[in-house]
């Protein structure tokens, strides 16, 4: 298996390397030079991190060039900068990525191995930056990674938490949160900037004056200011010479402010001043936190949009000083909401700082900014209490007041007398409290505004925005998320982008519609043999881990069923724990069925304060422990919780799943992203007509994904109709046997209530309707035990799932958000 990762790495390094210079020879002179220079290290005392911080310095060198080359673009007229706005970007460890893609693999490991270390060792070094939650972040770290890929003048702008989402440890089955440290041995990627810095205000209140000239002038007069200093990572393209910039803010004081006096209390004072100054961006905060109404999240929002904002006017100013078109400069796209006082804050900073007239504000504003929603969630649709903003942005709410009354007026001249429909098109909700709607602000704010997959858009207009939709319909448009093909083949499956590329040549890495060309070798049995060799080789690789990390040992002949991504209800890991659970009583009951062995294996976090989520989680574990130490379904039936599921493990784990599971309730999911990773590497899809599976399976074909259960339609018929759950649990004695066993302590060592909430939820509300769907779900998985038979069939089907995946490469994603969006225009491949 390690030979395959050293070919598959090489292959994609010869040929059209751009830095040809980079010789084994000089790498290993450089990483000796930084082990001394940079980390003051001898090396026969060195440890692993002070080589992996050598080795990657020495990378980020011969990174330089290219990006100083890049950065200068942004001076350059000719040029439109896309601004990609988001307060996440879930990046995962950057040394192996940076090697990918600027191909220095080959080298880097050459000296590393010349002095007498493993390339692998260095790698798995790296702390990753978790600097998101799940796939909304994800996504942002792709788009980065294909906006570098196609040569896009780009800036990815968020914020350096210093801590990360949470690292998940497993205790006696329950989830347990502990600080991420990823900063803890140095960041070797980003580079400080002092000197780019700008101030933020908070809180305090606004006074007119009018100056000598009888001119009004609008003073925010702020309680804090606080200081934003720039991190810049490079985000390498593959094999573009294009290196992208992502600029994150860390929160400092300002030393002037509070810090005149010099006696004793006021130095103590000011050093408070510090800690509160520091704490804006401490911590990345865990979503699907019922009520996070938090003040911090919102200053940490403003804090990182200020920042940018600023920043982007700086660099229009470098080109041209009418801020009229600084929309020839940025398109800045907003991903979700959390920076959607963009919209605010570009309208403070033209007119009150800048001195531009509203109108040719707004209209700057409008052409500039563009919203991407992500979600359809009632509960996760942003809306911030309208006396915590008020309090923190006093001079934001008197701009979002003139925005909404100017809005409003526009809705009552297009609907005269439509008093209900102007009281949801608001910026601000005004039953039962008062919320400032950031989906409208953003929606009001852009010129365009997109789902992210068909299904999420056709949704978008027909509900959460069907009144901004019918008003502006012109402003909608689908982006279906993508996915970069570097990270999640090249660089996580090297066996299998070596089997691709032998096959067809490499031109897939950046025209993945070329593994069309993959077809015709679906009816080669060498092929099909290979590919399963490759697959087979993901699987003991995973299966090492998963002893190594649960003392579970999984047999890598049996088909791994996989489920990884957040916990939540709606993408309803209790119902593949509902199947589990048949299998195991038909297993039990009837020891001569025929079902082929499976390895069940579940990964994902669970916000911390869900608490449902987390009893998923426990329950998992619980299954686990009954079904692993059970004699009778010993060899046929396992199941794991793999821990801590992040971007580094997902690496690992999409290689080798033989079946993804994308069960969500149809019309809850706004895309998925996993869905692409999976079924990229190889394996076949269980899902429902859900976000982007729709379209996946469209891609690949009817006959090769296991569709099952209602579709959207009959999930909103079924809720208007009255669902009683209790019924399907009445009528199904199989699932009746299923939720029994739960309920009578089975699973929870005789104790009977400790899964209770979770019964309870679901015979009585079952809001996502696991139980409608659980008969569809089990005849479906069936269907897939009776297709893992015939080994050659599935094999067929795995290799058409690759093949016809092009479309969901982010580098489509990218071109569509240039053509419908930015309007930037679309460069050729880069010639290698
Ligand atoms: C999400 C959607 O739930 C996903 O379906 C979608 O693929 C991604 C990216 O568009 O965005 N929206 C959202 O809030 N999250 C998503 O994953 N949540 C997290 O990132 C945890």
């Amino acid at each position: 298996a390690n030979n395959t990762v050293k070919t598959a790495a090489s292959s994609h390094t010869q040929g059209h390397d751009p830095r040809r210079g980079v010789g084994t020879a000089a790498m290993n002179r450089a990483i000796l030079d930084h082990l001394h220079f940079t980390m003051a290290r001898l090396p026969a005392l060195a440890s692993r991190n002070d080589w992996y911080m050598a080795l990657s310095h020495a990378v980020r060198d011969r990174m330089l060039d290219d990006w100083l080359a890049s950065l200068h673009h942004f001076r350059n007229k000719e040029l439109k900068v896309v601004s990609y706005l988001s307060a996440e970007f879930l990046l995962g460890p950057h040394l192996g990525n940076n090697l990918i893609n600027t191909g220095m693999w080959d080298a880097a490991r050459d000296a590393v191995e010349s002095l007498g270390l493993r390339l692998e060792d260095l790698l798995r070094q790296e702390e990753e930056p978790g600097l998101g939650n799940g796939g909304l972040g994800r996504l942002a770290a792709c788009y980065l990674d294909s906006l570098a890929t196609l040569r896009i003048p780009s800036i990815g702008y968020g914020i350096r938490y210093e801590f990360g989402i949470f690292d998940q440890l497993i205790r006696d089955g329950w989830q347990v949160e502990t600080a991420d440290k990823w900063l803890k041995f140095g960041n070797p990627w980003e580079i400080c900037r002092s000197e780019i810095a700008y101030e933020v205000k908070m809180g305090g209140h606004t006074e007119y004056h009018h100056d000598a000239d009888g001119r009004l002038a609008i003073v925010w007069l702020p309680v804090k200011v606080i200081k934003g200093v720039a991190y810049d990572t490079p985000i390498a393209g593959y094999r573009s010479r294009i290196t992208g910039l992502l600029r994150l803010w860390k929160s400092e004081a300002v030393e002037s402010f509070n810090f005149q006096a010099f006696n004793a209390g006021e130095y103590y004072h000011a050093v408070d001043e510090k800690v509160v100054s520091e704490s804006i961006t401490k911590v990345l905060y865990p979503n699907d936190e019922p009520g996070v109404g938090k003040l911090l999240r919102l200053a940490q929002q403003y804090f990182f949009v200020s920042c940018s904002l600023q920043d982007m006017i700086r660099v229009h100013l470098l080109r041209s000083p009418r801020l009229e078109e600084f929309d020839q400069t940025f398109a800045v796209q907003m991903n979700d909401t959390h920076p959607s006082l963009a919209v605010a804050e570009l309208m403070r900073l033209l007119v009150d700082e800048h001195g531009l007239g509203w109108d040719a504000a707004w209209k700057v504003t409008r052409s500039t900014l563009a919203y991407t929603n992500h979600t359809l969630l009632p509960e996760a649709l942003e809306k911030w209490p309208l006396q915590l903003f008020a309090n923190l942005l006093p001079r934001h709410l008197e701009i979002v007041y003139e925005i909404n009354r100017r809005f409003l007026d526009e809705v009552s001249r297009a609907y005269p007398g439509d008093q209900a429909r102007l009281a949801r098109m608001s910026l601000i909700e005004e039953t039962g409290g008062k919320f400032v709607r950031m989906a409208n602000l953003a929606s009001v704010g852009s010129h365009a505004i997109n789902g992210v997959a068909h299904l999420h858009t056709e949704l978008l207009k027909e509900t959460v925005l069907a009144d901004f939709y019918q008003m502006t319909p012109e402003k909608f448009c689908n982006v279906t998320n993508g996915v970069t093909p570097r990270r999640w083949v090249l660089l996580s499956n090297p066996g299998l982008a070596w089997l691709i590329s032998e096959s067809i040549g490499e031109e897939w890495v950046t025209a993945p519609e070329k593994l069309r060309e993959l077809e015709c070798f679906a009816s080669d049995p060498s092929f099909l043999s290979a590919w399963r060799g490759v697959k087979d080789a993901n699987k003991r690789a995973l299966a090492a881990a998963i002893l190594e990390r649960t003392g579970v040992a999984v047999d890598p002949e049996s088909l791994f069923d996989i489920q990884v991504k957040r916990i939540h209800e709606y993408k309803r890991q209790h119902l593949n724990l509902l199947h589990i659970l048949t299998l195991y009583h038909r297993i039990k009951r009837d020891p001569g069925a025929q079902i082929p062995p499976r390895t069940f294996i579940f990964g994902g976090k669970a916000a911390p304060g869900y608490f449902m989520a987390k009893l998923i989680i426990k329950l998992i574990n619980s299954v686990a422990e009954v079904v692993n130490a059970d004699p009778e379904v010993a060899g046929r039936l396992k199941v794991v919780f793999f821990p801590d599921f992040n971007v580094t493990n997902g690496q690992l784990i999409y290689p080798a799943a033989d079946l993804s599971e994308q069960i969500s309730t149809s019309g809850k999911e706004a895309s998925g992203t996993g869905n692409m990773k999976f079924s990229l590497n190889g394996a076949l899809t269980i899902g429902t007509l859900d976000g982007a599976n729709v379209e996946i399976r469209e891609e690949v074909g009817e006959e090769n994904f296991f569709l099952f259960g209602l579709n959207a339609t009959e999930v909103q018929a079924l809720k208007k109709s009255g669902y009683h759950p209790g019924r399907f649990y009445e009528e199904d004695w199989e699932l009746r046997e299923a939720i029994d066993a739960v309920r009578s302590g089975l699973f929870s060592h005789g104790d009977a209530g400790l899964f209770q909430p979770l019964v309870d939820h679901l015979l009585y509300d079952d809001e996502y309707l696991a139980l409608a769907d659980y008969r569809s779900y089990l005849e479906c998985q069936e269907r897939v035990s009776t297709a893992f038979r015939q080994r050659e069939l599935w094999s067929v089907k795995s290799v058409l799932n690759v093949a016809r995946m092009g479309k969901f490469s982010s580098d489509r994603s990218i071109r569509e958000y240039c053509e419908k969006i930015w309007k930037v225009p679309i460069r050729p491949p880069f010639p290698h």
